[in-house]
């Protein structure tokens, strides 16, 4: 079962620009900023009572952003839900049918273990699951 969703994912083509404008939008500063290499982003968090928003820029020329932002320009990218159990939720899902984008789940941004559901068998939404390592 998923919980809550963790944050949503918006792709941003210029990290330092977008941050001061939802800062400006959500009244809060940025409270952590990290570069993910395995991914190929630089990331900037916001937290809006328990919601998080996580902008997301390419560090790449070919990385899923950039590719993303190229086709679709920038916008809301992915919507992460919280799990308990990273591999419980991805055999369910694997079982349902949905396609997996890592067989492993991965190290992502902000402390967590990640993996992707592919927006083909999402209705065109890309999912993540993310589970905090504790
Ligand atoms: N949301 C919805 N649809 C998306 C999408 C997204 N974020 N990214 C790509 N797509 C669509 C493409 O537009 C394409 O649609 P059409 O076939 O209708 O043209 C389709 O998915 C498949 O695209 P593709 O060209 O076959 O594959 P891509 O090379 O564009 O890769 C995806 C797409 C989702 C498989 C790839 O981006 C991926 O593996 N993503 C997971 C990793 C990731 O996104 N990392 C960045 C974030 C990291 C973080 O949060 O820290």
């Amino acid at each position: 079962m998923m919980n809550k969703i963790e944050h949503i994912g918006i792709a941003v083509t210029d990290l330092q620009k977008a941050s001061t404008l939802y800062e400006q939008l959500l009244g809060t500063s940025c409270y952590k900023t990290e570069l993910v290499e395995s991914e190929n982003v630089a990331t900037a968090f916001f937290k809006t009572g328990e919601n998080k928003i996580e902008l997301l820029a390419s560090t790449a020329d070919d990385s899923a952003i950039a590719k993303f932002i190229a086709k679709k320009g920038e916008g809301i990218h992915h919507i992460a839900f919280d799990v308990d159990d990273i591999y419980a939720e991805m055999e369910r899902l694997k079982g349902e049918g949905f396609v997996l984008l890592n067989e492993e789940p991965k190290k992502g941004a902000d402390n967590k273990l990640i993996c992707f559901v592919h927006p083909k068998t999402t209705n065109g939404v890309l999912i993540e699951l993310c589970q905090e390592i504790r």
